[in-house]
């Protein structure tokens, strides 16, 4: 039996209000969340849970082609062939991710199209880290050791969730990003302890990207909208604060052992409570970037609304029914 349905267009706190639902059937949901079962497309759910699985899951999906973006522009200028195979190969991989995300987010019932006209349009939001510029190599190097690892942090807490498709997805996202993160850390390590002008390079880029990337996984717990809701009914199951805290605690040590640091003093870790402290990463740039106004925010979309354009024939083509040639074949 189907829930609250998707309804197109709605501010989710009206649609909350709008759709009054079964106390009795509320509570069963949150029963079966309690006790660890998967949620699947054809059971019942309240319909802000769906509301909010679509945002984040889309969300999600596009965060993976346009994420494809920054390092795709590298793949012919990828220092050798070993690393401009691994590169199509990531690329590849994160477009595909990003197949697997909008089918997941379409089991709840928006269909793909309208996702993608919510991206072009500027509705829909995608993550802010790919609205900055991968200036020189050590920056897709830095993408793929340190957001990927940003990235394998929330996906691996999410994979453990409530939704099956989201879940599944997950998965299998998990392990194809564990190969990226290996790549990424042997291209860290091959910067880092090359010539003075690799390590350089490098540093400089981990000074660009440290601010996106403590922005990455979303406002402090204080700060977040949705956090608190989400956890309830296990589509995040950890907070941002946290999240935040577990890549700092596994990739600090990491940058820093190859003589790489973040470029921040107040970055320390307290033995006490063992949080990280980090100096205010300006959340104003990361609202500013979230909604439209990040240094790259119009090229991405610019790009992706040209491939949209440029590709419509061949959908046009696959969704035509087949009809029998009337060419007569040689
Ligand atoms: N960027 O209440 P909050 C990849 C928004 S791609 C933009 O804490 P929530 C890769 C948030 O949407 C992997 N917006 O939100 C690909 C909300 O705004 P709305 C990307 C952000 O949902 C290619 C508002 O701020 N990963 O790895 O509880 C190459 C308040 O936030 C961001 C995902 O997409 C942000 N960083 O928690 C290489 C993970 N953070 O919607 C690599 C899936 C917050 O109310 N998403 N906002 O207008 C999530 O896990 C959660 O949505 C977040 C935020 C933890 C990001």
């Amino acid at each position: 039996m189907y829930g609250g349905g998707f309804i197109p267009d709605e501010n989710p706190k009206k649609q909350t209000e709008a759709v009054a639902e079964d106390p009795a059937l509320l509570a069963e949901f949150q029963a079966r969340i309690d006790r660890g079962e998967k949620i699947e497309p054809h059971d019942w759910m309240p319909a802000m849970y769906r509301k909010q699985l679509i945002r984040m899951i889309e969300q999600h999906a596009h965060s993976e082609i346009i994420g494809a973006l920054p390092e795709g522009t590298w793949i012919t200028r990828a220092p050798g062939f070993r690393r401009k195979m691994a590169l199509i190969a990531k690329v590849q991989d994160e477009i595909g991710h990003g197949h697997l995300l909008y089918t997941a987010a379409e089991t709840l019932g928006k269909p793909r199209e309208q996702m993608i006209n919510d991206l072009l349009s500027g509705k829909s939001k995608y993550s802010n880290v790919f609205n900055y510029p991968a200036v020189t190599w050590a920056d897709v190097t830095v993408i793929g050791f340190l957001i990927d690892a940003a990235a394998i942090v929330n996906q691996l807490a999410n994979s453990k969730g409530s939704y099956g498709p989201y879940c599944r997805a997950l998965e299998r996202i998990c392990a194809e990003e564990a190969f990226h993160l290996k790549q990424g850390h042997d291209a860290f390590v091959y910067l880092a302890t090359g010539t003075p002008q690799q390590h350089e390079m490098l540093q400089a880029a981990v000074n660009r990207w440290y601010k996106p990337i403590i922005h990455f996984f979303g406002p402090s717990d204080k700060e977040s909208v949705h956090s608190e809701q989400l956890m309830r009914w296990k589509v995040k199951m950890a907070s941002n604060d946290d999240m935040r805290n577990q890549f700092l605690d596994m990739y600090v040590p990491k940058v820093r052992e190859v003589g790489i640091d973040f470029p921040d003093p107040n970055l320390k870790k307290d033995p006490e409570t063992g949080k990280w402290n980090f100096s205010d990463p300006d959340w104003d740039e990361f609202y500013e970037v979230i909604k439209g106004n990040g240094p790259c925010n119009a090229e991405r979309l610019a790009v992706r609304k040209w491939a949209e354009e440029k590709g419509r024939w061949v959908r046009q083509a696959l969704a035509t029914p087949y009809t029998k040639s009337t060419v007569p074949l040689a």
